[in-house]
This record gives C-alpha cells, sequence and structure tokens, in this order.
C-alpha cells in the first residue's frame, strides 16, 4: 500500500486524491463523468438503463478524456422515489463489472451502507454519497477500505427537498455541514487524503442558493478538502437560460468553468467531451503546462 500524498508544503491542500489502489494528482482539475443506470434520472432517465448501453456510454466517456467514472442506480433528482437494494445493485454490477479493470477509478453514486459494501467488494474505487454518509452503518462501510469519498450535501431528501428550501446563510450552512462530516469521517480512522467535498448543487436549494454556494466556493475549498460541483444540465441552468434539459450544454459549461475558476478540483459532468476542452482552454490561459491528461 503507497504513502499517502504530501499535502503542499505552502498551502496545507493536498496534492492527491487517495481512490482505491489510484491516486489522482490535483495539479489540474478533474473530470468525472456521469452514467445513469436508471429510468428515472432529471436529463437522460432511461438512455442507460440497459446494461449494454450504459457500458457503451461508460466507454465512451472514457475515450472523452473522463479521469472518474460515476456509475449511478438510483436517481436523486427532486420527487423521486428510493430504489430497493437488490434493485440498485442489480442496475449498478454489471456495469461496474464491465468497467472496474480499466485504468481510472469507478465511483458509484448510492446512499446505501448495503451497496457500498457489495460495490467496494466488486472492486469500485470511491463511493459518492449524497449524504455525506450519514446512513446508520455508511460509515463503517467504508472505513476499512482506501476508497475515496464524496461527502455531499443534502437540506431534506429526494423527495421533499425542493419544496421549501430555506437557509439563514447558505454558505456558512453548508461549509459548517461539510466540516462536521469531515469531522466524522476523521474520527471514524478515514484519512482526509480519500475526502472530496461537494454543495450539493439543486439538493435543497433554490436557484439563488446555487448561485450563491458557486460564488462562494471558495469558502469551501478552505476547509482544505478537494471540492466537486455538480451543476452539469441541473434545472439552475435552465431556469436561467430557458432551456430544458437536453439543451443545456452551454451553461453547463460555463457553470463548470466557473466552478473551476472558484476553486472546484473536480467537476461531475455529462458532457465530458466539450468539458475536457474547456478547461483545456482554461489551463492553457492560466499558463499550466502540465502534460495532457
Ligand atoms: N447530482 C446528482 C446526482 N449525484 N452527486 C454529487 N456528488 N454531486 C451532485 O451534484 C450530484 C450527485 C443529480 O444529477 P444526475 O445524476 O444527472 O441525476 P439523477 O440524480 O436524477 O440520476
Amino acid at each position: 500500500m503507497s504513502a499517502l500524498p504530501a499535502p503542499d508544503r505552502f498551502s496545507g491542500f493536498p496534492r492527491a486524491l487517495i481512490c482505491g489502489s489510484f491516486t489522482l494528482p490535483l495539479r489540474r482539475p478533474l473530470i468525472m463523468g456521469i452514467v445513469n443506470v436508471t429510468p428515472d434520472s432529471f436529463s437522460d432517465g432511461g438512455r442507460f438503463l440497459d446494461p449494454g448501453r450504459a457500458i457503451e456510454q461508460a466507454n465512451r466517456l472514457v475515450e472523452e478524456g473522463a479521469d472518474i467514472l460515476d456509475i449511478g442506480g438510483e436517481s436523486t433528482r427532486p420527487g423521486a422515489d428510493p430504489v430497493p437494494v437488490e434493485e440498485e445493485l442489480a442496475r449498478v454490477l454489471p456495469v461496474l463489472r464491465a468497467v472496474r479493470d480499466l485504468p481510472l477509478p469507478v465511483s458509484v453514486d448510492t446512499l446505501k451502507p448495503e451497496v457500498m459494501r457489495v460495490v467496494l467488494a466488486e472492486g469500485a474505487s470511491m463511493i459518492n454519497d449524497v449524504s455525506a454518509l450519514r446512513a446508520r452503518g455508511a460509515l463503517d462501510a467504508v472505513q476499512g477500505s482506501r476508497c475515496g469519498l464524496c461527502l455531499m450535501h443534502m437540506q431534506g431528501e429526494p423527495r421533499t427537498m425542493q419544496a421549501a428550501p430555506h437557509y439563514g446563510n447558505v454558505v456558512a450552512e453548508v461549509r459548517a455541514f461539510l466540516a462536521q462530516r469531515i469531522a466524522a469521517c476523521e474520527a471514524a480512522g478515514i484519512a482526509r487524503e480519500r475526502l472530496v467535498i461537494d454543495p450539493g448543487f439543486g439538493f435543497g436549494k433554490s436557484g439563488r442558493h446555487n448561485l450563491t454556494l458557486l460564488r462562494g466556493l471558495q469558502a469551501l475549498r478552505e476547509l482544505g478538502v478537494p471540492v466537486l460541483a455538480g451543476l452539469s444540465r441541473k434545472s439552475t441552468l435552465g431556469t436561467i437560460t430557458g432551456r430544458g434539459s437536453e439543451d443545456r450544454l452551454a451553461a453547463s459549461l460555463a457553470a463548470a468553468l466557473l466552478a473551476v475558476e472558484r476553486g472546484a478540483s473536480i467537476v461531475r459532468v455529462h458532457d465530458v467531451a466539450a468539458t475536457r476542452d474547456v478547461l483545456l482552454i482554461l489551463r492553457a490561459v492560466n499558463g499550466d503546462n502540465d502534460p495532457q491528461p
């Protein structure tokens, strides 16, 4: 087992993210490509429910330049109903098994400890949990592995979260929640170098809350853990542009770019190729001459 990467000598910020057997350098922004194996995801529901189509999509995203794949078997769109464990595993496992030997970490988007245990045993390198490991048994399920962990903020739960989201100071409250979840992970013996935090755009937030969080992203980065931003095709972008979820590419690219400029280390996106090009331009303008991925 390799040693943990040393944090940057000057900023104390981690230089790399541990994700199972992978150590992902954080010197350039990383792209997490979304594979939704669901009938009801908000922008691509049903397109990749068939395992063959989901596997094709996963391979396409890797060719397009994804650094991490994120496979989800349960939609968390507003109003979505929970899916039983067996059903979620039946959706996720065929795809995980088909891509787990590719040379990149595979994340599974789940909030169920039972699913976490099975997918980690089956070769997942990361758990992306929209409830930040708050379910009973979730910390135990991931503690003994070296998997990466994405801790996301959500107010309420998917079925009802958009009914009346309310905050006094959304940035301060999301930051305090994430700081508390980082502390809970560390208290459970989980190394900080395995953690990623995420404000959870659209999860119990109005459009105004989402924009305030995007403006204030730097305040989350100050927690000393890489920030992931998931704005791809989200409804706030539709409200601003007046466009449906399949027609939000330009808005999603702008949002990804703005998130990285404000400190995001990872962007979670549906459209990997276009996002890669945008981030390459940003890096070139910033004079970042690191070798291409
Ligand atoms: N957003 C969605 C799902 N999982 N995970 C993280 N960490 N951050 C996010 O912003 C995030 C997430 C919702 O998007 P999508 O997967 O496209 O839709 P659905 O939940 O309907 O499957």
